[in-house]
This record gives structure tokens, C-alpha cells and sequence, in this order.
């Protein structure tokens, strides 16, 4: 990678510029230009996952809020970014917090947001206060920009329905959700082992057992995602994370392991992945901890870089730049 560190496009709103604002909040919406990788270089952010939706690119991102030099997850809100054009983002004032979950202690990692029925759905992955270990809630608005409120007033997924297959705490995080093509909703998500369960329509239920995955090396991130008719299962694969997939003709699988996608992220030990189409071209939106001089592990922050199919269906493997889709 070369020079990942200042994005130079910041136009608009708010401008942040010195070492102590970055881990300011946005008050209200702030719009700016992005011109290189990372994204965002006011806030970190990690665990980029991304909802297309009416001609627009959504963003979910967690707030990565880690004091420097500390090493850990400081994480207690997730962040909305817009764009249109995949040039001029937004970052809406309403951020999400892991304790709008009355159920849960905080730690707002890995979510997702999708639409169904005109609801948007964003799932999440938190402490949960009562049930030792790492919970899945999920919440629920009218507008992909929020407000969203606890869809079920308890978690979706809590630690003991998976102590069958592994039994350690944080095997329940990452969700990914997935609406196949006959409306079908499916939730994957894990830590060391992937699983796989039916949502019902109103997706806030399972319906249905939860089914382990066996997938080489899988860490955890999975995304689940299809182009033409294929399905892809892309997860974050060994420590530090590359980024692998599988492909199946059948959401259910089997799943044809196809190797390393993206190689280990600059200065961080995740690299979280999102894959989207958007407007005739696909995107790798991942994150790194590239911004100078305090960036690592916990205070990641958003890349975005072409990704390109092959005749066969598979993908090619990415190449993370500075430039990334901005040149
Ligand atoms: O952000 C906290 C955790 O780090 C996520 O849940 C994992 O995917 C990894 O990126």
C-alpha cells in the first residue's frame, strides 16, 4: 500500500483536522469528497457492511473509539454513511448504540442492515448483560438512515443455543443476512465456526435449526452475497484475517472453497469485508488500520477497492491501493 493515510477530500460540513478530533462524533449530517483509501479520516471505523438500496450505497460501520496507544475494542455506536455516486459520502447524525439494546452491556461489534417489506433491518452483534458471551440482536426502521429500535426487546441468537459446537463466548458474532430469490431470508454469522439458520418474513425470528458450516481456516466476517447464479460465502480466514471465499449454486451449499480474495490488511489484524454491486460495477469494502499515526487493530478504518468477476464466476483476488475506486 502506499501512503494510505490522509484522505485530502474532505469538503463540506464539518472539518476535522487535528489529532484530537478524530474521535469526535458528527452532530448532524457532514458530507465530503473521498479521494483516496481510507474512506472516512476524521473517526475510525471498522466492519464495514454496506446495503444498496434506490441508487444508493449504505454504509454500517462500528465506531472504533479506543484511546491511543491502548490495544483494545472500544466500540459503543455504529456510524451511517450515503453515497450516490461512490464519490461524495455522507455520514448521518444518528448513530445506533449498542445499549439502545436494554438487554445488552455494549460492545458494538460486526452488523448488517437489509431491507425487507420497506423495513430495514440492522443486525448486530453485542455483549449480552444477563447471558455470558457475545449475543445477535436485530433492529428496525422505516428509513436506512434510522431511527431504529430494538426489534424484539431480547437477543436473536445468544451463546448457549451454539455451545454444541464450540464453547467458547464469542462464537455468536458477525451476522450477515442474506434474501434469496424466492424471498427466502437467511441469517450466517460465527466466530471459529459458521452457521446458518431460516429468518421467517418477519425477520426477527429463526425459523428452523441452526446448521454448522464447515469451511477451511474460517475465522470469522462471514458475507454472503450472490452474482448471476452464484452464491458467495466470503469470510475472514486465519489471524491475522485474510479475506477468503466459497461458492455454491445453492444457498445451501455445498460450498466450493476458492481460496484467498483479499491478502492481510494494512497495520490491522481484521479486515472485515463487505461486496456489493452497485450501478454496473462491484466493490470491496473492507478496513485497514492505515490512518497515521495511532491507526492499528482497534482504531480501523474504511477502503473501498474495485473487485472484478472472471468468465467462470470466480474473483479475482483484490488489490488494496491507496487510489482504491478514487483515481
Ligand atoms: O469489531 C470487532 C470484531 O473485529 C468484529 O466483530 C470482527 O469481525 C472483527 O473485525
Amino acid at each position: 500500500m502506499k501512503n494510505p493515510f490522509i484522505n485530502l477530500g474532505v469538503i463540506a460540513l464539518t472539518i476535522f483536522t487535528t489529532h484530537s478530533s478524530i474521535l469526535q462524533a458528527a452532530q448532524k449530517d457532514t458530507t465530503f469528497v473521498a479521494t483516496q483509501n481510507p474512506v472516512v479520516s476524521y473517526k475510525y471505523l471498522g466492519d464495514p457492511a454496506a446495503l444498496v438500496h434506490d441508487g444508493t450505497v449504505y454504509i454500517y460501520a462500528g465506531h472504533d473509539e479506543c484511546p491511543a496507544p491502548q490495544q483494545y475494542y472500544l466500540m459503543n455506536e455504529w456510524c451511517i454513511f450515503s453515497t450516490r455516486d461512490m464519490k461524495t459520502f455522507t455520514e448521518h447524525a444518528y448513530t445506533l448504540k449498542a445499549t439502545d439494546f436494554k438487554w445488552a452491556k455494549g460492545e458494538a461489534w460486526a452488523s448488517q442492515v437489509i431491507e425487507h417489506n420497506g423495513k430495514f433491518y440492522w443486525y448486530v452483534t453485542v455483549e449480552h448483560a444477563t447471558i455470558p458471551g457475545k449475543s445477535i440482536g436485530v433492529a428496525v426502521s422505516d428509513s436506512p438512515i434510522g431511527p431504529f429500535k430494538d426489534a424484539r426487546g431480547s437477543a436473536l441468537i445468544t451463546n448457549d443455543m451454539t455451545t454444541q459446537y464450540t464453547s467458547i463466548a464469542w462464537d455468536d458474532i458477525d451476522p450477515t443476512v442474506f434474501i434469496d430469490d424466492d424471498g427466502q431470508a437467511y441469517l450466517f454469522w460465527g466466530n471459529t465456526q459458521c452457521y446458518y439458520a431460516k429468518l421467517k418474513d418477519n425477520m426477527t425470528e429463526l425459523d428452523g435449526p441452526i446448521h454448522p458450516i464447515n469451511l477451511p481456516r474460517y475465522t470469522e466476517a462471514p458475507w454472503v452475497h450472490k452474482h448471476g447464479d452464484w452464491y458467495y460465502l466470503s469470510f475472514a480466514s486465519e489471524f491475522p484475517e485474510k479475506i477468503c471465499y466459497a461458492m455454491s449454486k445453492n444457498i445451501n451449499g455445498p460450498w466450493i472453497y476458492k481460496g484467498i480474495l483479499n491478502e492481510i490488511a494494512g497495520n490491522s489484524n481484521t479486515n472485515h469485508q463487505a461486496i456489493i454491486d452497485f450501478k454496473g460495477k462491484s466493490y470491496f469494502i473492507y478496513h485497514n488500520g492505515s490512518i497515521n499515526t495511532d491507526g492499528c487493530g482497534f482504531r480501523r478504518s474504511i477502503c473501498i477497492d474495485p473487485l472484478f468477476y472472471q468468465k467462470d464466476g470466480s474473483i479475482k483476488r483484490i488489490q488494496m491501493t491507496t487510489e482504491g475506486i478514487f483515481k
